[in-house]
């Protein structure tokens, strides 16, 4: 079992007790609104930027907190104990403001991780309505002008953090006959010219997360803002995703704990539940897959911080975790019986909340092919 640092202990005391009190409360509200509920979001987001959470992973040199990958595990972890909405949050802004960090120019790093540091919240926008799982179908262009810079036209569906983020990560054909080979990221602000930010979607669960559909109208972004090589934005995106899938699998473990706890709060025939055999038995087998879960995720987060390529291991982390953690809360519901099944307990919620880390980041059919594509290959 990977052995956490004093300081990270100490990180996750407080995130612990910060998720408590300023995060856990909250979530029944934040789902309870149906659409996003941008009045509790911004309380939430106002003392995170506060505790310096938002810039946890940023070197200390861009003014971040200089987390590894696994102190950002244990934050994302720790949240999802109180709110898989909010972890996600934080795994979306992470997921985008890390491709900066690991393929922007110093130019770039100097401009925007200070600012990733200080709580400016970024997105990742990879998918479009035609083309989700199909990421190098995406058709939205991006066409090189005379003078170096690029016009922008198209647009994206199922954007995390939509709505709330300073900065959009968008990816876009730079050559559409070249596939996968033809893709490049940009870096486009809230505000540019001819960016449309739709409705909040209304989801299944998850309602704490911000999510739009995003429209492109001739947005004009300087060749400055194109985060490496022209053509390299494929894999870019994709080595991203390699990483927020490891935090798919800290939010699947937080949130399974979550079910757990308030499960074992029942009471029947004058008895706490887990007095029962056949009951403890189903909390045996939880624990089992929570501890699997976490050890897949320090292990995997130990060779993201070692810069050691962890795509097939991140995708077993979220394919196994999700079902998982799908799995937990369905038990957790038929522990609590008739109280399982109600709004008022809680867990159908997170329930509703879990089913989503099984599709968002790539489908679990998705993680299938990453994995059987690495180990038959
Ligand atoms: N890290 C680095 N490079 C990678 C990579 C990774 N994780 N995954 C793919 N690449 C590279 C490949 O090495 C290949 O490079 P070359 O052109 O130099 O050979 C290139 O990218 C194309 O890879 P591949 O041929 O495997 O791509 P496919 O079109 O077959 O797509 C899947 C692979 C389906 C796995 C990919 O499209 C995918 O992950 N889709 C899901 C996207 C997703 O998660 N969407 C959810 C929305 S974003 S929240």
């Amino acid at each position: 079992m990977y052995k956490f640092t004093e300081e990270q202990i100490m990180i996750r005391d407080m995130v612990r007790e910060f998720t408590k009190n300023e995060v856990a409360p909250y979530d029944k509200a934040m789902d309870e609104t149906f659409s996003f509920n941008m009045e509790v979001y911004q309380q939430i987001y106002s003392k995170l930027v506060e505790t310096g959470l938002m810039g946890i992973h940023i070197p200390e040199q861009y003014g971040g907190g200089g987390g590894d990958a696994i102190t950002s595990q244990i934050v994302v972890n720790e949240l999802a104990k109180g709110s898989a909405s909010i972890a996600l949050y934080l795994d979306a802004n992470w997921l985008a403001s890390d491709m900066i960090l690991v393929h922007g120019s110093d130019e770039q790093k100097q401009k925007y991780l200070p600012l990733a540091a200080a709580g400016k919240v970024f997105a990742f926008g990879l998918t479009e309505a035609s083309a989700g799982s199909d990421a190098a179908g995406i058709k939205s262009i991006a066409a090189k002008q005379d003078d170096g810079s690029y016009i922008l036209n198209g647009g994206k569906a199922w954007i995390t953090n939509s709505g709330v983020a300073d900065y959009y990560l968008i990816m876009a054909k730079t050559d559409p006959d070249a596939g996968a080979r033809g893709i490049s990221v940009f870096i486009v602000p809230k505000d540019a010219e001819g960016l449309t930010i739709g409705k909040f979607e209304h989801k299944m669960g998850m309602r704490g997360s911000a999510t739009c559909e995003l429209s492109f109208d001739n947005i004009r972004i300087p060749e400055c803002d194109r985060v490496g090589r022209e053509g390299l934005g494929f894999k870019v995106a994709m080595m991203a995703l390699d990483g927020a899938r490891i935090s798919i699998g800290s939010i699947a473990s937080g949130l399974s704990q979550h079910a757990m706890e308030i499960a074992n709060e029942r009471t029947t025939f004058g008895k706490p539940i887990k007095a029962y055999q056949g009951i403890s038995f189903k909390f045996a087998d939880m624990a089992a897959k929570v501890r699997a879960m976490d050890l897949m995720v320090w292990d995997t987060a130990e060779m993201k911080a070692n810069g050691q390529r962890h795509s097939a291991e991140a995708a077993m982390l979220k394919l196994m975790s999700s079902k998982w953690c799908k799995e937990i809360c369905d038990e957790c519901i038929q522990v609590l019986g008739g109280n399982g099944y109600s709004a008022e307990f809680h867990v159908e919620r997170l329930y509703r909340d879990a089913k989503l880390l099984e599709i968002g980041e790539g489908t679990s059919e998705i993680q299938r092919m990453v994995i059987s594509g690495s180990v038959l290959g």
